[in-house]
């Protein structure tokens, strides 16, 4: 009896186990969708996110002047590296993709190397996609300026809608 007992607290507790990996359902408008390579999925093979699954993600806030704001702004989001984590990214390589068709190409290791923020706040509020939301990739250009160039330009991808992780 006490076997039995303990095997079922085994099974039980491997259960919550299970469960708290596991990526929950968004409970709000999906704002970004994770496809390709990734282990951990909520909706068939790919990763979708709500406001508030992002926004409880270890984030970041910096200020930083960028080519396509006037003064120093205050971007503040998840880390991308958090993102990646969450959904268990394998691979070289993100394909970014945003609402009007742009994509880029950015390596996996940028989200390692830098403090690259996936922003949803810009100055503290939500963008619209008018704002160029409701995502948008910013690269640290103030600690790092030698990002502040053409490449990196191409990288910083708004209004962001799906991020595909390729081997
Ligand atoms: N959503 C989206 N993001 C984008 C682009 C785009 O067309 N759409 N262009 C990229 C490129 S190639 C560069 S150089 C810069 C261009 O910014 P600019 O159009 O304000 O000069 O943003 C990048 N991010
Ligand atoms: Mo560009």
């Amino acid at each position: 009896m006490k076997a039995l007992l303990s095997a079922i607290a085994g099974v039980v507790m491997i259960g919550s186990l299970a469960h708290a990996d596991g990526l929950d359902a968004p409970k709000g408008d999906v704002v970004v969708v994770i496809t390709g390579n990734i282990s951990n999925t909520n909706q068939g093979d790919t990763a979708v996110f709500d406001m508030d699954m992002l926004e409880n993600l270890p984030g970041l806030s910096k200020t930083l002047e960028t080519p396509w704001t006037e003064e120093a702004t205050t971007f503040s989001g998840p880390r991308l590296q958090a993102l990646l984590r969450e959904v268990g990214a394998q691979g070289s390589k993100l394909i970014v993709k945003a609402l009007n068709d742009y994509s880029a190409e950015v390596p996996m290791e940028d989200a390692d190397k830098f403090e690259t923020i996936l922003a949803t706040r810009m100055n503290g509020d939500l963008m619209s996609v008018r704002d160029k939301g409701p995502l948008f990739l910013i690269y640290p250009f103030d600690t790092n300026p030698e990002l502040f160039n053409e490449k990196y330009f191409s990288r910083s991808v708004w209004q962001i809608s799906e991020v595909e992780v390729v081997e």
